[in-house]
């Protein structure tokens, strides 16, 4: 970076913090995995257990609403949005990842918290196995400290 110009950068530091996580229930064998991955790496970096706080909905396309309304309460510094969206033989995949994607976009940008976008698309069940905690590690944590960083940035931000 840049040494002569002021320069904002989120720290790794969670203490503090409070922390929402929304969790779809479809497909709830993998999103429990990303949910133990979040609160995990939540934890490691200092967060308090009574300061992180979750819902579940009924599949990914439920999550924007009550992310909206867990961002416009007042008592977040961020909000973790988990989910699994498997592609099947119709449609129906692709039209839950383009509504939960656009809805968190938005209700971030209006509400000023972040919202961080944990929602694993697969193409089969192999890829969401991979990103559960496999191989292609755990989108839950990996979320999780999106969350941290983005929340300590804003706290900074003039
Ligand atoms: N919801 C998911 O979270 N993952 C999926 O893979 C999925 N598929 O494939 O259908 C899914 N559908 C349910 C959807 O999110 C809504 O709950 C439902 O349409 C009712 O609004």
């Amino acid at each position: 970076m840049n040494a002569e110009v002021k320069t904002y950068e989120g720290l790794l530091d969670a203490k503090g913090m409070r922390f929402a996580i929304v969790c779809a229930r479809f497909n709830e064998f993998f999103v429990s995995h990303l949910l133990g991955g979040a609160v995990d790496c939540l934890l490691r970096h200092g967060a308090a257990k009574k300061d992180i706080e979750t819902a579940w909905v009924p599949g990914s396309f439920e999550i924007p609403l009550v992310a909206k309304r867990f961002a416009t309460c007042g008592k977040f510094d961020a909000v973790i949005a988990l989910g699994v969206v498997i592609q099947g033989s119709t449609a129906h995949a692709s039209y839950v990842n383009a509504e939960v994607s656009k809805g968190l976009a938005q209700v971030s940008v209006e509400s000023g918290i972040p919202v961080i976008y944990g929602v694993v698309t697969t193409e089969n069940i192999d890829q969401a196995i991979e990103r559960s905690g496999c191989k292609a590690g755990n989108r839950g944590s990996s979320a999780a400290e999106t969350a941290i960083e983005m929340a300590s940035l804003l706290r900074q931000l003039p």
